[in-house]
């Protein structure tokens, strides 16, 4: 284990002005990185060799960034032990530790954060599974929030006497799957959760987030996530502003097509159609299309794939490693998850359309819709190799993004405090960037996700769709982290550990009816 104790050299303003003393200074670095053991590739060490001479704010942000995470990813931060890669341990007790204290009691200044109650639950449980807490022993606790967050007209609001959101549904439903059990399961209503979806599904296909709230990808999303979770029938209730007495029109039907009105001009995805693309909300699209159908269909078919690989590259940067958000704008932890966690669900659609006679083989219900044409140029790369460089990735997380003060839990970028919300995607992002999924070719049937309408179905086969999607460690390429730092892996879409996703689903299956 060698450990760099040098000083970095004194920040120069900008690189083009470096002086050929601080240039001296990080050669000397650069020696000795070298004497101590440490072999960091200099793309994750310099300025990008080709930049643009225009000096704007967004530049100049974005200099100062790299400014900033140069030192921890040099392997010149003194507060960190460096492996030979230049690459430092997870530190898993103290984002351990961070984890649980975000459970308790929240200082005064949270109340503004009062409505996101449900998410702070899912966020610390999530980072705890993946950590290799058992939380199960917050169940008690997380059943009694719960039940108090529920509405009887179905969904989970913010807390007691708050409307119902997507969102929190989204986050209370996740957090009692990771606690996991029949008391669990059982605090769902799920005939009024099924109203309630009904009554915020949309003529156009999409979900308005609340009664009476805005449509946008997050609520097709977490619609598509509870109701596949919750094994919920897709009938539409009369009320339902979507119904049409057309009993082919289900709480599915035009979901797939909102989803590609939310692919813009760069490729991306937006919230809404005509609004700007951000990674967030490409999770959320690609999300959706895999519990929609097979992503070797649904994605090829509604999204610009080439356009979309295109700009999901071009999220991730040199030399800080990490992804940011959107075009211009600066590397964060937190798209670790919400850009990183798309490659899976990319790669699962390309490598099913290499193997098939087509994404639309079996002309599933996205038959009707234009396909995109996967070229032979867009054919999935061989298996030694990834859509993204995953090193980088994990550089910036391991480097960047760990609290080193006794506070510890996972952080944007330096210089920013560690909350939870960064803690679950940094790590879900890791959890990415260090595994592989592998999913079934495609069959008549979906992932195992669309059978929800076939509730009364006896013995439906969903253990076994559900099993479609395999993981394993990605040992491809150079292993810059120790391998006691690799993280439990999290299912592609519903980001939770799959064992989690298969017993609630198990678990409503064999429930008849409500
Ligand atoms: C911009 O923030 C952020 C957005 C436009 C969307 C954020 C949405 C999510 C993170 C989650 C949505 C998903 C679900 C499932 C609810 P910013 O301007 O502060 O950050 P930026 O500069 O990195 O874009
Ligand atoms: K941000
Ligand atoms: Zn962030």
């Amino acid at each position: 284990m060698a450990a760099a104790q040098q000083r970095r050299p004194s920040a120069s303003p900008s690189p083009a002005l470096r002086s050929s003393e601080s240039e001296r200074e990080e050669e000397e670095i650069e020696f000795d990185r070298k004497a101590a053991g440490i072999m960091i590739p200099d793309l994750f060490t310099q300025f990008p060799p080709v930049r643009d001479p225009l000096v704007t704010a967004t530049s100049t942000v974005q200099d100062e960034t790299i400014e900033a995470c140069l030192p921890f990813l040099s392997g010149e931060d003194e507060n960190l032990q460096y492996n030979e890669h230049g690459v430092p341990r997870l530190d898993r007790d103290r984002h351990v530790r961070f984890l649980h204290q975000c459970l308790r009691r929240l200082p005064g200044r949270f109340v503004a954060a009062d409505a996101s109650r449900p998410w702070f639950l899912y966020w610390c449980l999530s980072a705890l599974t993946m950590l290799g807490e058992d939380v199960a022993s917050y169940r008690d606790a997380i059943v009694a929030t719960a039940r108090s967050m529920q509405n009887d007209s179905g969904g989970f609001g913010g807390g007691g006497g708050q409307l119902s959101h997507l969102a929190t549904t989204y986050a209370v439903v996740l957090s009692l799957a990771l606690v996991g059990g029949q008391e669990a399961y059982e605090v769902v209503d799920r005939k009024a959760m099924w109203r309630w979806l009904c009554s915020l599904k949309q003529p156009d296909g999409g979900f308005q987030v609340c009664l009476g709230g805005e449509e946008d990808i997050r609520g097709a999303y977490c619609a598509a996530v509870i109701i596949t979770l919750l094994r919920l029938p897709l009938d539409l209730t009369p009320e339902s502003p979507a119904y049409t007495g057309d009993s082919s029109v289900n709480l599915f039907t035009g979901v797939a097509d909102y989803v590609q009105r939310c692919q813009t001009y760069e490729g991306g995805i937006s919230g809404q159609p005509n609004a700007e693309a951000h990674g967030a909300y490409a999770f959320c699209a690609l999300g959706c299309l895999a519990l929609l159908d097979h992503p070797g269909r649904s994605i090829s078919s509604y999204l610009d794939v080439p356009r979309l690989i295109a700009w999901l590259s071009a999220r991730q940067y040199a030399p800080e490693g990490g992804f940011s958000g959107r075009t211009n704008k600066l590397v964060d932890g937190c798209y670790s998850h919400w850009v990183g966690g798309c490659f899976p669900l990319v790669e699962a659609c390309l490598n099913s359309s290499s193997s098939s006679s087509g994404p639309m083989a079996a002309g599933g219900p996205a038959a009707t819709i234009t396909t995109t044409t996967i070229t032979d140029r867009h054919r999935p790369p061989p298996a030694d190799e990834s859509l993204f460089n995953r090193e980088g990735l994990i550089r910036y997380i391991l480097c960047c993004c760990q609290d080193q003060t006794k506070r510890g839990g996972l952080r944007d970028k330096p210089g920013k405090m560690s909350d939870a919300y960064h803690s679950c995607y940094v790590l879900s992002g890791l959890s990415s960037a260090q595994h592989q999924w592998e999913l079934d070719e495609l069959n008549d049937d979906n992932d195992g996700d669309d059978d929800s309408n076939e509730l009364k179905k006896e013995g439906a086969a969903e253990g076994a769709m559900e099993a479609a999607w395999a993981v394993l460690p990605y040992l491809d390429g150079p292993q810059v982290f120790d391998s006691k730092d690799r993280v439990r892996p999290i299912h592609p879409v519903y980001a939770i550990p799959q064992p989690c996703v298969r017993a609630m689903k198990e678990y409503f299956d064999r429930k008849q009816g409500f």
